[in-house]
């Protein structure tokens, strides 16, 4: 604890500090809120700089994004734009991020009276769907360079080819697992259906924008009125297809279970979210989204689950290491719910592509 008093103290004054505790369900990063007077009033992170290697590149990339949308927000006119853009503090270093004993640390303003969800109706839908949308639009004439912080961090060719490498290697012997064998079987039958992306990509077709790259449900703050006020976590802002905030938004959202449910019974895929999600999206996205684009939204649905299925296989055949667990065989569980939700989605396919019009 006293850590955390210590390193706050870089960023603000440690005299007003009432205490430091745990937000949030973050996979990667360890996340605090500092209160103040009775409030929570910074939030307080540890960046896994295991994940995330160049910090500095990091937090180059969340400044010049934040910046580049505060300056669109003061044009037009925006009120309250505290509360519509995240803001970093920075330390008595001149930077906004410290290093102490290997350990990255950083602070924002906690946006006050903002709420999260794990699941929304078809009307959060539509407005993550129009924020989504609204976010890549703002980000379109962006002229500083934004590093791909993790490469290759959606390219689902590249997170095949790590399945591989730790089938191979089989470290920790989970290929005895023949629940893990019939899993590997199944990712790799439709390999190439789902690598269509990449394919396209290689043939000039298909564009890289900046995108958010990590659209989970639970990373987009509301107002108490249910009016979307901000999106957060933008650690992983990077060059992408579109797709991946379409696909991963869905992967949350249209999940009618959660993304480690045990019971498979409760994972369908809410064609009702998808088609609210896409409104919102179509219409956030309509000054510069191409027809390949829009005609693949209903691939992206499906892509999202069935990379999530082959990123948590491979970090539970490589003995976790990548996401936090909370019980030994959590990657697994989680590798059937996000499997369970592939199939749900390929169900939809023609629903899908019959409300887009594609
Ligand atoms: C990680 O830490 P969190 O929950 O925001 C992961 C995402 C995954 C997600 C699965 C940098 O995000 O890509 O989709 O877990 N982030 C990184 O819940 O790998
Ligand atoms: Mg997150």
């Amino acid at each position: 604890m006293n850590e955390l008093y210590a390193v706050a103290g870089h960023f603000i004054d440690p005299n007003i500090i009432e205490d430091i505790t745990p937000l949030g369900n973050g996979l990667i990063n360890d996340t605090y809120k500092i209160m103040v007077s009775g409030q929570p009033k910074y939030v307080l992170q540890r960046i896994n700089n295991a994940v995330f290697t160049d910090v500095e590149m990091l937090q180059n990339n969340i400044e010049a994004v934040t910046n580049h949308i505060r300056q669109k927000y003061e044009c037009q006119g925006v009120v309250d734009i505290n509360r519509r853009v995240l803001h970093f503090l920075k330390a008595d270093t001149g930077k906004t991020y410290v290093v102490e004993d290997d350990k990255y640390w950083r602070v924002m303003d906690f946006i006050a009276d903002s709420y999260t969800y794990e699941a929304v109706t078809p009307g959060y839908a539509y407005y993550a769907g129009r924020s989504f949308g609204d976010f890549e639009s703002l980000l379109t004439d962006l002229e500083v360079p934004i590093g791909e912080i993790i490469p290759d961090f959606h390219n689902i060719e590249f997170r095949l080819k790590q399945l591989d490498e730790v089938v191979a290697k089989d470290s920790v012997g989970m290929m005895r697992e023949v629940e893990v064998q019939n899993y590997v079987y199944r990712i790799r039958a439709v390999a190439d259906v789902m690598c269509l992306g990449e394919r396209l990509y290689r043939e000039g077709k298909l564009p890289k924008r900046i995108c958010h790259c990590d659209t989970k449900v639970n990373n987009m703050l509301f107002d108490k009125d249910g009016n979307v006020l901000c999106v957060i976590d933008l650690d992983t802002v990077m060059p992408s297809f579109v797709f991946s905030d379409f696909g991963d938004f869905l992967r949350s959202a249209a999940n009618t279970g959660a993304e480690d449910d045990p019971n498979l019974d409760n994972i369908h895929f809410n064609i009702e979210i998808f088609k609210s999600f896409a409104e919102g999206y179509l219409e956030g996205t309509k000054s510069f989204l191409l027809q390949i684009e829009k005609e693949n939204l209903p691939y992206a649905a499906t892509l999202f689950p069935y990379m999530q299925a082959v990123r948590f296989l491979t970090d539970y055949i490589n003995g976790n290491t990548y996401y936090k667990i909370q019980y030994p065989t959590h990657n697994l569980v989680r590798t059937r719910a996000q499997w369970k939700l592939y199939e749900e989605a390929v169900k939809c396919l023609p629903e899908m592509k019959q409300m887009l019009g594609v």
